[in-house]
This record gives structure tokens, C-alpha cells and sequence, in this order.
């Protein structure tokens, strides 16, 4: 996203969840690198940091991949504490998983260290025709309700072209609420 010459500079943790398969380990390594990857199933996590905009000044976003395995949900939790916000990964074009990434982010929300904290939804695979558009995946995922007390996006994004990503980190940027936010 750029390199910063402000004043101005704060960082804050993001974490990155979503089902396997979702592409949170081709968006994070796309984001890093700017190219594509064959990646394997995240196993522990992977980490990137990410320059984005906020106010007059600039964040380093730590994004952290926990994995999305159901074997790897159980840990989500222990990643919560010190998070400032959410980026959930949907792959928009596999329909029959539609319902258990909603129960898995409605799961995640429901955690007292989440309280409030800002939600962007990947729509990602947008590049495959079959995939769920944004007003499709807010209904399905009833958003308006789901998120009821907290700031929330639909970003459309593919990981494969990396149309949208920048966008969808800048919108988790814009949304955080710094405890040092009057400094910004
Ligand atoms: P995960 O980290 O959420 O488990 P991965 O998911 O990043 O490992 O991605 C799972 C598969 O989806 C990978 O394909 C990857 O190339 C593919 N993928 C990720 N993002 C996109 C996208 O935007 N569009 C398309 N078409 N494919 C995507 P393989 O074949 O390696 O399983």
C-alpha cells in the first residue's frame, strides 16, 4: 500500500479467519508479496504486516492466519485478546459452505473479546462465476443482525487477481478504533 512518510503511525492486530479453503493464506501471501502462491493448509498460522491508511497518519496491520481447519476453530479463541478487528474470508463460490462459515463467524462474534470490534467479510473468488455476490452473502449471512453492535463490510474480492484486497484491508483500517485514536 504504499510507503509512509507521516507523522503519524500506530499499529494494530488483525485477525484473519474464515473455513479452510477460504484463501486466507493466498490473500495474506498476495498482500506480502503481490503474486499468487500454491499454498498448503495452514498448520499453526501465518503472519504478515500490511501498510494501510488511517486518518492523517499511517498502521501497520499485524494479520494473523490461525487456520480455519475445524480442528484449528477450537484455537481462533486464544488469538482474540489484543485484536482490534476482523477480516472473515468467505469463498463466495462454494455455496454448500455458505451456512457453516456463517455458524463459524457468528461463533467467533459471540466471544466477549470481540465485544464491538469492526468486521470486514472477504467475499473472495468473486473471479468464479458461480460466486455469491455481496447482497447475496448478507442475506445468507444475515448481517444486519448478526452485526448489530459492531461496524461491518462486504468487500468482493478474488486473491487470484487481487482485485479488492487493498480495499478490503484499508476498509478494516478505516473501521478500528485506536485506543490512541485522538493522536491520529
Ligand atoms: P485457506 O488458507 O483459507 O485454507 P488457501 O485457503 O489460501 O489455501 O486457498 C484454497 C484454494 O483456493 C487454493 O487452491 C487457492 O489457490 C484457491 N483460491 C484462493 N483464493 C482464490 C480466489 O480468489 N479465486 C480462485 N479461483 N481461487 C482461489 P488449491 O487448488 O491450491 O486448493
Amino acid at each position: 500500500m504504499g510507503q509512509g512518510g507521516s507523522r503519524h503511525r500506530a499499529e494494530a492486530r488483525v485477525l484473519l479467519l474464515g473455513l479452510d479453503s477460504a484463501g486466507k493464506s493466498t490473500i495474506l501471501y498476495r498482500l506480502k508479496y503481490n503474486e499468487s502462491v500454491c499454498t498448503v493448509p495452514t498448520v499453526g498460522f501465518n503472519v504478515a504486516v500490511i501498510e494501510a491508511k488511517k486518518r492523517r497518519g499511517r498502521i501497520d496491520l499485524t494479520v494473523w492466519d490461525v487456520g480455519g481447519q475445524k480442528t484449528m476453530r477450537q484455537y481462533w479463541k486464544s488469538f482474540y485478546q489484543g485484536t482490534v478487528g476482523l477480516a472473515f474470508v468467505v469463498d463466495s463460490a462454494d455455496r454448500r459452505r455458505l451456512d457453516e462459515a456463517r455458524q463459524a463467524l457468528e461463533h467467533a462474534l459471540k466471544s466477549e473479546f470481540l465485544r464491538g470490534l469492526p468486521v470486514v467479510i472477504l467475499a473472495n473468488k468473486q473471479d468464479l462465476e458461480e460466486s455469491a455476490s455481496v447482497t447475496e452473502i448478507t442475506e445468507r449471512f444475515n448481517l444486519r443482525k448478526m452485526c448489530a453492535e459492531r461496524d461491518w463490510f462486504v468487500q468482493p474480492c478474488s486473491a487470484l487477481t487481487g482485485a479488492g484486497l487493498v480495499d478490503g484491508f484499508q476498509r478494516v483500517a478505516h473501521l478500528l478504533k485506536l485506543p490512541s485514536q485522538d493522536a491520529f
